[in-house]
């Protein structure tokens, strides 16, 4: 173990007395939290205002067969009420959207909560005027604009359920997705600045829509005014349409079990699943993790750098901090645009109090040196959060040392697309750090350790195995989109009476827990989840392309890299031309984020008698230790690891 990682980090006194929750008050609302999950959820529900206050706090159940979720169940409420009109009274004047766009000479907006309330309902009203109703699917896949936050309030507004699509998906993708939750409408962009460059996501739309329904219709915000096709009857100017719209819409009142968004996810096969989250709950859940996790106050600047295509960009760029009231930053760019500095260049710019990042940006920083860093004045940095996948100590240490000068809790936020908010993490006013652990469960959530084979509780506080939540929490994810069953069994079959999160875990003698990645089939390349199943579909529906298994190794920058093995159909030979091809065609399929790292020509791969892909074997070669390949007896043909040891690609 590395000297960093056996070190704990105390918060100053300075921060505890300032701060939400210290040692003693996360001690005594955890053990009463668990103790009294009714109460305690019940009285923390007060949090958002209700239209129709619930008197049913918690009925949930993880049996097989039998898995329900349900919170606050008889509460009707509104989100976009919620995150806006509540906080009309009192800070109508301040700031909730400070909008920093991809090039830095571009003037920065700041938008008021009443502004918010107006852009919010006059997309709103656009939407109605479309024949968007209550309970209606609609699609974003929109740049990191303002237009992104009102799309989504506006759906919440009257009750349609959004599907955000990250803007770095392929045509394709984005199809699936629209197919997948039959949605009436797409809202999107000319173009997507980012880096300098631009992404032609209306172009992209276009693509996607020729495998879609007629009828889907498609709203498009002019971001740069740049050229576009277009396709009348099919295709609105969203920007003018807002503009003519009335400026206010009522909201509606919504069950809190009503569907609130799809947020499509990787998962150990090939489709990506479409994770439901509802209303109540999510958002009891989103506002009290923001404000206790970073410990966020009144008057603060919070800025979250995740896109919001990304669980981290729903609950902590828009739903948490706007429920609370907050300040929140919304940046169009990229971390090395137009230099090295831009991250620490915004902070200073915008007086950020919460900075909250993933370890593949701090790490693509690490490399480029510390004086982008020190050139800008950081001094209003409170607290510095990271999210997406275990942050290495050479990441922990740079991070500590040259964002926080030492001085500021570093929270490490384990959670995933279907909890809806952290599940993991120090309360930075009450929890030492240590770097690398994700410390101790937040209120309410009850981690347990099983043996992965045996399936076990790992009663001993020093342990490795499995984690699984024991119970649900609010912002935990009702269903698959179309599909109960799938959920179950994809969460709920391997471990009876668990909720099984897919990562590996250790707990240290302080109860500590150390997330030790991924168990399943599912790898993180820069932060971005994605199945290998994935990839290999993608691989094998190329025509030279007859097999193709994928597997992550570990890259310096995106923490995981993608591996893919493939055999060629009989009669095609490699050759360099045909991997950038093969490359390129998998950009095309899924998107840039997919694209393998490396591909090695195998003419077989490793399989059981069978016929199953010995994956353990080909993760051993793709991270270069192939002296301990375990039991290969198994094997139908054992000489084909030979070949794949000789020409592996990576020799790091
Ligand atoms: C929020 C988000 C979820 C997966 C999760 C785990 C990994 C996330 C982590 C972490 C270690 C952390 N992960 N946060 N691993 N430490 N602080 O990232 O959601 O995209 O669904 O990914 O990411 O493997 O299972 P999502």
């Amino acid at each position: 173990m590395s000297e960093a990682a056996k070190s704990v980090y105390p918060p100053s006194a300075d921060f505890v007395a300032r701060a939400h929750v210290d040692a003693e008050g996360y001690a005594r609302r955890y053990a009463a939290s668990i103790a009294d999950p009714e109460a305690f959820w019940g009285a923390e529900g007060q949090r958002i205002d209700w239209i129709r206050p619930y008197t049913r706090v918690k009925n949930t159940s993880f049996q097989p067969g039998n898995v329900s979720i349900r919170w606050f169940e008889d509460g009707t409420l509104n989100v976009s009420a919620n995150c806006i009109d509540r906080h009309m009274l009192t800070r109508a004047e301040q700031t909730a959207i400070i909008w920093e766009p991809d090039d830095p000479k571009t003037p920065a907006r700041h938008i008021t909560y009443r502004e918010l309330l107006e852009q919010t309902c006059r997309l709103a009203n656009v939407l109605k005027a479309h024949g968007v109703q209550k309970g209606d699917r609609v699609v974003l896949y929109m740049p990191m604009i303002p237009e992104a936050a009102y799309a989504m309030l506006a759906c919440t507004r009257i009750g349609a359920i959004h599907s955000v699509v990250f803007g770095g998906f392929s045509p394709d993708a984005l199809a699936n997705r629209i197919n997948d939750c039959d949605a009436k409408l797409v809202i999107t962009a000319d173009w997507a600045p980012r880096g300098g460059r631009k992404t032609g996501l209306k172009d992209n739309t276009d693509k996607a829509l020729l495998h879609c329904s007629d009828h889907v219709k498609v709203l498009v915000v002019k971001r740069t005014g740049d050229q576009t096709s277009w396709v009348e009857g099919r295709d609105f100017d969203l920007t003018a349409e807002m503009a003519a719209a009335k400026p206010y819409c009522p909201y509606v009142e919504v069950g809190a079990e009503d569907p609130m968004f799809i947020l499509y996810t990787s998962g150990s096969t090939g489709k990506p699943k479409g994770v439901v989250h509802t209303t109540g709950g999510y958002l009891v859940y989103a506002s009290m993790t923001q404000q206790l996790t970073f410990d966020y106050h009144d008057g603060d600047v919070f800025w979250c750098t995740a896109d919001v295509g990304w669980v981290t960009g729903h609950s902590y760029i828009v739903y948490g901090p706007l429920a609370n009231g907050a300040t929140t930053l919304m940046f169009e760019g990229v971390p090395t645009y137009p230099d090295a500095g831009r991250f620490w260049e915004v902070c200073a710019k915008h007086k950020v109090n919460q900075f909250y990042t993933a370890p593949t940006a701090i790490r693509s920083l690490m490399g480029l040196g510390t004086e982008w860093v020190e050139k800008h004045d950081l001094s209003s940095l409170k607290v510095l959060g990271s999210v997406g996948e275990p942050i290495n100590p050479e990441a922990w240490a740079w991070y500590n040392t040259h964002v926080g000068k030492g001085k500021l809790p570093i929270v490490d936020t384990f959670w995933q697309t279907e909890t809806g908010g952290h599940m993991l993490t120090p309360l930075p006013g009450a929890i030492p750090t240590k770097p690398g652990s994700a410390t101790k469960p937040f209120f309410g959530v009850k981690p347990v350790v099983l043996d992965a084979a045996s399936g076990k509780v790992q009663e001993e506080v020093e342990t490795e195995g499995v984690l699984c939540f024991a119970d649900s929490w609010p912002g935990q994810m009702r269903t698959l989109w179309g599909d109960h069953q799938r959920f179950e069994e994809a969460y709920f079959s391997q471990y009876k009476g668990y909720y099984f999160t897919g990562d590996g875990c250790r707990r240290d003698a302080d109860g500590y827990y150390w997330i030790t990645g991924r168990v399943d089939d599912v790898i993180n390349v820069s932060g971005h989840r994605m199945g290998t199943a994935e990839v290999e579909s993608a691989l094998v529906a190329h025509e030279a392309v007859a097999e193709a298994a994928v597997v992550g190794y570990p890259h310096d920058i995106k923490g995981q890299g993608i591996y893919a093995y493939v055999t060629l159909m009989k009669g095609v030979e490699p050759s360099e031309e045909l991997r950038k091809e093969l490359e390129a065609w998998v950009r095309q399929e899924i998107g840039p984020i997919a694209k393998p790292d490396l591909i090695q020509w195998a003419p077989g791969l490793p399989k059981t008698r069978s016929g199953k892909i010995m994956r353990r074997i080909l993760r051993k070669i793709a991270e270069n230790d192939f002296g301990s390949l375990g039991d290969t007896s198994t094997l139908a043909d054992p000489s084909v690891v030979d070949d794949l040891i000789a020409n592996r690609m990576n020799r790091g």
